[in-house]
C-alpha cells in the first residue's frame, strides 16, 4: 500500500513538472509569436507618394536652423518637395515600422545632395523614429514607411533612390505651371482644375491636402510596379461629392514661398530651437 502511494506521489510530481514545462514553452511561444507579429505586418497594397508645397509649409516658420528648408533664403525650395513614399493599404490604413532596420546615413551618402535639395525637412530639430530614437526626417520616413515597402523596395538605398526617381519622372510642379497654376499670394485656383491637370498628365487621380485653403500636400499613387493609379479619396459633399481632399475647399491657393529673412541659415539666429517636434 505504502509503495502504491509512493508511485502515486511520483506520478503526480511528474505531471506537475510536465505541466510546468509545457506552460513555460507555451509562454515563450506566445512571446515569439507576438514579436513576429510586430515585425511582420501584412504586405501593403500600393504606394502613396506624398509631396509638400514649401509656400504653405513655410508660412508659419518661427524657428530657423541649418536643417530647416524654410530657412535657406534665396536657395529655399520653390517646387513641390518630397515628404515620403508610403506603402498603404486599400482600406485607408497603412503599416508602419515593419522591419528593424535602423537608418544609416552612410548607405545613402551618394544621394545626400539630391535629398537635401528635393527632400528637405521644414522643421528644426529631430523627429521620432521607430528604432533609432530621435533622428533626421529621412530616418523617420525610412524606418516608419520604407521598412514596410518590402518586397518591392528591399533596402534603404533603394527606398531613397526609387523615391527620387519617381519625383523626377512625375514632375507635379511643371505640370501645374504648364496648366497656368503658378505660385501666387493673390490667386485662387479651382481644385478641380488642379486635379484635372494631374489626371491629364499622369492618367491617375491625385489627392490634395490643404491648410487654411492653401495646398499643403499633393499625393500621387502608384501600383507596386510603379504605374500610376488613383489615390483613395474620401468624397465630401462640400466638394460636390467629387474631389476629395479631406481638407481642401473648391478654390485653393498655391502660396509663394516667403523667405524667413535668413539667407545664411548658419548665421546667428536668435530663435534656433533644435528640438521642435515634427
Ligand atoms: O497625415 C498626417 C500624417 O499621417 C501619416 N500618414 C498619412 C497617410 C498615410 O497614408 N500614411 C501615413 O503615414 C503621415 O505621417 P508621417 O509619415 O509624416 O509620419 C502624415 O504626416
Amino acid at each position: 500500500m505504502a509503495s502504491f502511494s509512493l508511485i502515486l506521489i511520483r506520478l503526480s510530481l511528474v505531471a506537475v513538472l510536465l505541466t510546468a514545462s509545457f506552460c513555460q514553452l507555451k509562454a515563450i511561444g506566445v512571446r515569439e509569436a507576438v514579436d513576429d507579429a510586430v515585425g511582420e505586418q501584412r504586405e501593403f497594397d500600393y504606394f502613396n507618394f506624398a509631396l509638400q508645397w514649401p509656400g504653405t509649409q513655410c508660412k508659419n516658420t518661427r524657428h530657423c536652423c541649418p536643417s530647416n528648408g524654410c530657412c535657406r533664403g534665396s536657395n529655399a525650395p520653390t517646387e513641390f518637395t518630397i515628404h515620403g513614399l508610403w506603402p498603404d493599404y486599400n482600406d485607408g490604413t497603412w503599416p508602419s515600422c515593419c522591419k528593424k532596420s535602423k537608418f544609416d546615413e552612410k548607405e545613402i551618402s551618394t544621394l545626400l545632395d539630391a535629398l537635401e535639395k528635393y527632400w528637405p525637412s521644414y522643421r528644426c530639430g529631430s523627429t521620432s523614429t521607430c528604432y533609432s530614437g530621435e533622428g533626421l526626417f529621412w530616418a523617420h520616413e525610412w524606418e516608419k514607411h520604407g521598412t514596410c515597402s518590402f518586397p518591392v523596395v528591399r533596402d534603404e538605398y533603394s527606398y531613397f533612390s526609387t523615391t527620387l526617381n519617381l519625383y523626377f519622372k512625375y514632375n507635379v510642379t511643371r505640370v501645374l505651371n504648364e496648366a497656368g497654376y503658378l505660385p501666387s499670394n493673390t490667386e485662387k485656383y479651382p481644385l478641380g482644375g488642379i486635379v484635372s491637370a494631374i489626371q491629364n498628365a499622369f492618367h491617375a487621380t491625385p489627392k490634395l491636402d490643404c491648410s487654411k485653403g492653401a495646398v499643403n500636400e499633393l499625393h500621387l499613387c502608384f501600383y507596386k510596379d510603379f504605374k500610376p493609379r488613383d489615390c483613395i479619396i474620401e468624397r465630401s459633399p462640400e466638394n460636390d461629392n467629387y474631389f476629395s481632399s479631406s481638407s481642401c475647399p473648391k478654390f485653393v491657393s498655391l502660396p509663394v514661398y516667403m523667405s524667413s529673412g535668413v539667407d545664411d541659415a548658419t548665421a546667428a539666429i536668435p530663435w534656433i530651437l533644435e528640438n521642435e517636434p515634427l
